[in-house]
């Protein structure tokens, strides 16, 4: 058995994630925070992270490096009340950047926060009913669900696993309210007891997400858990069950890869789901490695044991036997732009947000324009993990006040304004707070679309539904590896360039070029849109062509 990683060793010394947290924020004469407590602040959901356009400038003038915290919220199935948006408008302008970023898990995140003001950040959440317990680290993560409630009649029955789930896989330890909200310190330590991550939590980060079918919005596959609800005739049935998803690989280390969930059957009520899910988690406590993190998600450790042994494992931690999977299907992974309606007559609009950053800018007041909104009282916020929002669960009576709004602020012109390309476009945050970007994403893509655009034009495809996402290192934040056209930074302006991947992500694409940047590009886009335009089959999709033409191997 190899020696347990770092990390481990900071965990279990950590008292359940105490670390020294509390010397580390005194320290004035820094703004970081002592290299331990940088891992235990994570299970606290917040990065230390420094300003990399900065890194050269201060470093010639000898200061450290501009320290800074990025905190990300805990939101089963990204929900906000209009009360709970002003708070976090109102919190971001006075200890963030003030951007307010939508998440690819369907969160909010907020950048740019000083040592001494993780604090008055933290309490204020906590007073709009908000915390950010458990969002990173080697803990299960916020769980998504899919985020429109036009789904399905019972979209608010399903989305309220989320909640259950997050509830049940949070961990028992009381350090964050210690730590952030001064709440009196545990004596009787055996109130923290936590016999789901013990002293150890798991190997690596867990991920879960609901889907409701049609729509896998939430790239449900992508996680280490994915429920996918079985739906008949307006009742939830249960839910099929897919484990071992995830999108990240590391350049160079073919031990590494992304790799898509495989469904491993079906459970028929609540209790059983909870169960599952529970001791799934378990598993990957008890078998994850915890001696290289870079192969210790659930999907390494369910190739290494096999999907047979996992299922057996689990049936006997659970105590029943998992049916067979029933028949789903999926048919896209988007956002529906615009209004719509759903079963009870409530409204809903869906506004495009570029790369998930709400911000008032030259083009867009969208800050302003969701704070008007929330302060009329009469909507809520859904986000998605397309980085896009909903203003939701609005009253027949009520949507002419919203529209206004959204008409006053040019939102809804915006939205419409934006190509179809741009609509299903998504990147990652990478510079300048990312500490592993190799490569632009956020700060370019945009630009790039610009182009990719006009060259959609050129060959009248501007109407196709293509899915492009950047990221910029090998992670997959953004889920360039589940595109139909996905770009990997490799270095500053250069891309990996992935084709093959399907529209409603069943399927992984594959490098068509290495290290590539924007002129070969957007030469190669060129051409393959030519030849696309010209041989495509009656709704064959660009991603299904690739693999056609055999541009990428299957
Ligand atoms: Fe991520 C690390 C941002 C979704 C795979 N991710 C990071 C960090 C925290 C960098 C770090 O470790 O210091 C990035 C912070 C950037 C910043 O300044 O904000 C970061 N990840 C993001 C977000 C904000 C991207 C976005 O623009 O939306 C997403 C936040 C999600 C959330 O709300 O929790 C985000 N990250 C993802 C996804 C997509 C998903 O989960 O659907 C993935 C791929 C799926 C997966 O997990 O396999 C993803 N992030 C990673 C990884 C690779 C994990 C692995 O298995 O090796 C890392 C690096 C790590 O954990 O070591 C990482
Ligand atoms: Fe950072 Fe890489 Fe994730 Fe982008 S994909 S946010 S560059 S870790």
């Amino acid at each position: 058995m190899s020696d347990k990683s770092p990390i481990e060793k900071i965990k279990e010394a950590s008292d359940h994630l105490r670390g020294t947290l509390k010397e580390s924020l005194k320290d004035e004469l820094t703004g970081a925070i002592r290299e331990d407590d940088q891992a235990v602040i994570k299970f606290h959901g917040m990065y230390q992270q420094d300003d990399r356009d900065r890194r050269e400038e201060r470093a010639e003038k000898k200061l450290e490096r501009l320290y800074s915290f990025m905190i990300r919220l805990r939101l089963p199935g990204g929900f906000l009340t209009p009360e709970q948006w002003i708070a976090v408008y109102n919190i971001a302008g006075e200890h963030s950047t003030g951007v307010i970023k939508i998440t690819s898990r369907q969160t909010l995140q907020l950048h740019g926060i000083i040592k001494s003001d993780i604090k008055p950040t933290i309490k204020a959440f906590s007073e709009a009913k908000l915390d950010s317990i458990a969002t990173c680290g080697d803990i299960n993560r916020n769980v998504l669900c899919s985020s429109h409630p036009k789904q399905s009649p019972i979209h608010e029955q399903v989305f309220a696993y989320a909640d259950k789930i997050s509830q049940l896989l949070m961990p028992k330890t009381k350090a964050y309210y210690e730590i952030w909200l001064d709440e009196e310190v545990l004596v009787d330590k055996k109130e923290e007891e936590d016999s789901l991550y013990q002293e150890r939590y798991l190997p690596r980060k867990f991920k879960i997400a609901i889907a409701i079918p049609p729509n896998n919005d939430v790239d449900v596959f992508a996680n280490d858990i994915g429920l996918v609800a079985v739906i008949e005739n307006d009742v939830l049935k249960g839910f099929n069950i897919a484990i071992g998803g995830g999108l990240s690989s590391t350049h160079g280390n073919a031990e590494t890869y992304p790799r898509l969930a495989t469904v491993i059957g079906f459970v028929d009520s609540e209790e059983k789901t909870l169960k599952a899910v529970y001791e799934i988690a378990t598993i990957q406590r008890d078998y994850g490695n915890r001696s290289d993190r870079k192969l210790a998600r659930l999907k390494y450790t369910l190739d290494k044991y096999g999907v047979e042994w996992f299922v057996k494992e689990l049936e006997t931690r659970i105590g029943f036997s998992l049916e067979p999977a029933k028949e789903i299907v999926f048919t896209s992974r988007k956002d529906f732009f615009g209004w719509d309606k759903n079963s009870e007559d409530l409204w809903y609009y869906t506004a495009f947000v570029e790369n998930g950053r709400i911000l008032d800018d030259e083009n867009t007041k969208l800050k302003s324009a969701l704070l008007a909104i929330a302060k009329t009282g009469k909507a809520n916020f859904r986000f998605t993990c397309n980085q896009n929002v909903i203003i939701s669960d609005v009253l027949t009576e009520d949507k002419n006040t919203i529209s206004n709004i959204l008409a006053e602020f040019g939102i809804d012109a915006g939205t419409e304004a934006t190509s179809v390309i741009r609509k299903n476009s998504m990147a990652c945050v990478a510079f300048p707070t990312c500490p592993l970007a190799l490569a632009e994403a956020q700060r370019y893509l945009p630009s790039l679309i610009d182009k990719i655009e006009l060259l959609l034009g050129k060959h009248s495809l501007d109407n196709e539904e293509i899915i492009i996402r950047m990221t910029g290192c090998p992670n997959g934040c953004a889920r360039s590896y589940a595109a139909e056209i996905g770009f990997v930074g490799t270095a500053l302006g250069k891309y990996n360039m992935h084709l093959g991947g399907d529209r409603i992500g069943e399927r992984l694409n594959k490098i068509y070029k290495e290290n590539i940047g924007e002129e070969e590009i957007l030469f190669s886009l060129d051409e393959l849109f030519n030849t696309y335009a010209s041989n495509k089959e009656t709704n064959e999709t660009f991603g299904d062509f690739s693999l056609r033409q055999n541009w990428v191997s299957n």
